[in-house]
């Protein structure tokens, strides 16, 4: 027997970090050690204020001990039940609660992260055609600089170049129409910009070029997040829906980071007042106590496909851990008290104070775009000649020496705190990240 390496309790090399520099963090660890409402405490036992709820998932604050009870209680009292021919009743009350949050959208179908809500989506998309007598419509449309998870289908029908890079291209059948981000016209926008809305005619250019009865489906975030914060220009979104209804294509909106209360609404459609046929969730709807996802159905889609023989599978499809039972006692408890403490109101009474505490970065060094809406800001900087996005780095890594978390993508910090900050907070986060921004160079 050949003699095991084993790895030392502080050995960083075994773990391939996901979306991570691993040889610049592994020579200079980050480390978490615990979280509390809006902070983190590190392993050093520096108390860092969240300016970014985890990866925009916790947005009802660390460890809050409603949810931490129902995940205790539920996994000493049923740890797993299959969801493939059998079930559980956690996962029926909590499809009727989401269902319930918002008119028009009858199902849910559980999945355990964001990825895998897009690619059920995509998947839901084609399969519906097919069941409407639309065989052809196979081709799904996503947009540049969108993220859509990583996935095969969420990866190419995504915009983001890094990640299409290497895998984007081998979905078949899909296209991409273009971005809405522009910074001559729009820089410095509070909230949604005003040009821009006919950017969604776009799409009566693929429809031109591969048609209608090609289209399965356009899938957009409503909110670009992970590429900087984009958000959609006035009218665009209802022109997207608009051209969608016209040429009988699906509109599917990825909800992963705009739902639950970020954008100070329940969902991004209910913000926008535009009702996609299909909705991905994931993220906030456990506050990431316990992975989960979901895609809402709006009514009819499920319809569609309950007419075979009643004893066969309508649609092959599924996770082993689809409704898994701790993830809905999170998530049951998760929305209890975003209701109780009324969060998404609460996000939605912040935001002007968000708004001008974010745009009062205007004029600093480098400082190009500032980007809002709801509790999410995007602050996009100049890059530095022959090094592209260091300053973003820079600027994360200064920022969290000095007890506040931001993210950056590429050269935008992004930021989406916790619906419970105060505004003493909000003012830290940007007392903080200006000081930053100050001294870079
Ligand atoms: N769709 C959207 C719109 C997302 O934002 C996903 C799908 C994928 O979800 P999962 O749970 O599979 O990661 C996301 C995820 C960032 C960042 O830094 C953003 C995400 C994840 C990690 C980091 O902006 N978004
Ligand atoms: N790979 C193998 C060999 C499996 O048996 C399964 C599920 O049974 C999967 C992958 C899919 O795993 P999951 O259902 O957790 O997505």
């Amino acid at each position: 027997m050949t003699a095991q390496k084993t790895a030392l309790p502080n050995d960083l090399e075994p773990f391939w970090m996901p979306f991570t520099a691993n040889r610049h963090f592994k020579g200079s660890p980050r480390l978490l050690a615990e979280a509390k409402d809006m902070h983190y405490t590190t392993v050093d036992g520096r108390k860092i204020l969240d300016a970014t709820a985890g990866l925009w998932c916790v947005n009802a604050g660390h460890g809050r001990k409603s949810i931490v009870e129902a995940v205790q209680r539920q996994v000493a009292k049923l740890d797993f039940a299959p969801s493939f021919n059998m079930g559980h009743p956690l996962s029926f009350e909590l499809a009727a609660r989401l269902t319930s949050m918002l008119p028009g959208y009858s199902q849910v179908f559980f999945t355990n992260s964001g990825s895998e809500s897009v690619d059920t989506a995509l998947k839901i998309a084609v399969a519906y055609q097919r069941a409407i007598g639309q065989g052809t419509r196979t081709r799904l449309i996503g947009r540049e600089r969108g993220y859509h998870g990583v996935g095969f289908g969420g990866m190419s029908v995504g915009g983001m170049v890094a990640n299409r890079k290497m895998w984007g291209t081998m979905v078949p059948g899909v296209d991409h129409i273009g971005h809405t981000h522009n910074l001559e016209k729009n820089a410095f926008s509070k909230g949604q910009p005003e040009w821009g809305m006919h950017l969604a005619d776009d799409l009566e250019r693929l429809v031109a070029l591969h048609d209608a009865s090609n289209i399965a489906a356009v899938i957009v975030e409503p909110v670009a997040g992970s590429t900087g914060v984009l958000v959609p220009p006035k009218g665009y979104l209802q022109r997207l829906r608009q051209i969608c209804d016209k040429h009988g294509i699906l509109l599917i909106f990825d909800e992963v980071i705009t739902g639950f209360g970020r954008l100070g609404s329940s969902f991004a459609t209910e913000h926008f007042g535009v009702k996609p046929d299909l909705f991905t969730v994931a993220k906030g709807i456990s506050n990431a106590t316990i992975p989960m996802g979901a895609v809402f159905c709006r009514k009819g889609i499920y319809d569609a496909f309950m007419n075979g023989p009643e004893g066969m599978i309508e649609m092959f499809h599924g996770y082993t851990y689809s409704a898994h039972p701790v993830a809905c006692a999170a998530a049951l408890a998760t929305i209890d008290l975003y209701r109780e403490e009324g969060l998404f109101e609460r996000a939605a009474e912040l935001s002007p104070y968000w708004q001008e505490a974010v745009h009062s970065m205007k004029g600093l060094p480098n400082v190009i775009d500032i980007r809002n809406l709801g509790l999410t800001a995007g602050i996009e900087l100049a890059p530095r000649k022959d090094a592209p996005t260091a300053r973003g780095m820079d600027t994360h890594l200064q920022c969290f020496e000095k007890g506040v978390m931001v993210r950056f993508a590429g050269e935008t910090i992004c930021m989406s705190p916790p619906l419970i900050i105060q505004k003493s907070q909000i003012d830290q986060i940007v007392d903080t990240v200006s000081s930053v921004l100050k001294t870079l160079h």
